[in-house]
């Protein structure tokens, strides 16, 4: 059966399709991906171990790694017009493609009551797509790498505690992107935890 003929699976968009091999060899092969967890409203750690436990609970996803818990200073907005956040980073392999697996983000960030009214507005939970395997795509729905993950410590800082060797696609090791950012305004919150899923 193709993927196209199973009205549950999303086709992956062409441009993805060209760079991963084939649908179907996407959804039969587990992927590699990163997920980017950030919320500065309510229960901000009760909320990033929901969005965690959430994505463990999705048919085809298995979390590998979960981040050590950084708070952080709202980035692209008036300094002070906003609470910190607090910034975690998930490591899942799956079997969804892309675009169901940015639908499932979006879900989980639903299931949270996530509000959208402005652009990096304050937010219960925000659920990015940092990467999926090396797949590298313009599309505005679905940008991958994310487009701003390369330049945000408080992606790259929790990614490179459980991945030290990551890369980035088309951008290079993350340790390195790592090294090129300021990690102001970034500080690991030790005495909080993530639990991964059993
Ligand atoms: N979209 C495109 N590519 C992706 C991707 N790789 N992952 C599209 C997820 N979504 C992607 O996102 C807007 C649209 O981006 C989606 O409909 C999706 O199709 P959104 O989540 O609705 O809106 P947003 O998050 O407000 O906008 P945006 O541009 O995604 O914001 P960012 O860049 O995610 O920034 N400061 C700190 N300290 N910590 C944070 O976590 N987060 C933001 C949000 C700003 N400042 C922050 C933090
Ligand atoms: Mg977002």
């Amino acid at each position: 059966m193709t993927p196209h003929s199973d009205p549950t699976v999303q086709p992956v968009p062409t441009s993805v399709v060209e760079q991963v091999d084939a649908a179907d060899t996407t959804l039969s092969n587990p992927q590699r991906a990163v997920i980017s967890l950030g919320s500065n409203l309510g229960n901000r750690l009760e909320t990033l171990q929901g969005a965690v436990d959430a994505l463990e609970d999705t048919p085809g996803l298995r979390v590998k790694a979960v981040s050590p818990v950084y708070e952080t200073e709202p980035w692209g907005v008036e300094p002070g017009s906003q609470p910190s956040y607090f910034n975690a980073v998930v490591v899942v392999k799956t079997t969804l493609p892309p675009d169901s697996l940015l639908e499932r983000a979006h879900a989980v960030e639903e299931a949270f009551h996530r509000v959208r009214d402005e652009r990096w507005g304050p937010r219960t939970i925000d659920v990015d797509i940092v990467a999926y395997a090396d797949v590298v795509s313009d599309d505005p729905v679905l940008t991958l790498p994310h487009p701003r993950a390369h330049e945000r410590a408080f992606v790259l800082a929790p990614w490179y505690d459980v991945e030290p060797e990551a890369q980035l696609a088309g951008r290079g090791p993350v340790a390195e992107l790592l090294a090129g950012v300021t990690r102001e305004g970034v500080a690991p919150r030790v005495d909080l935890e993530l639990r991964l899923p059993e």
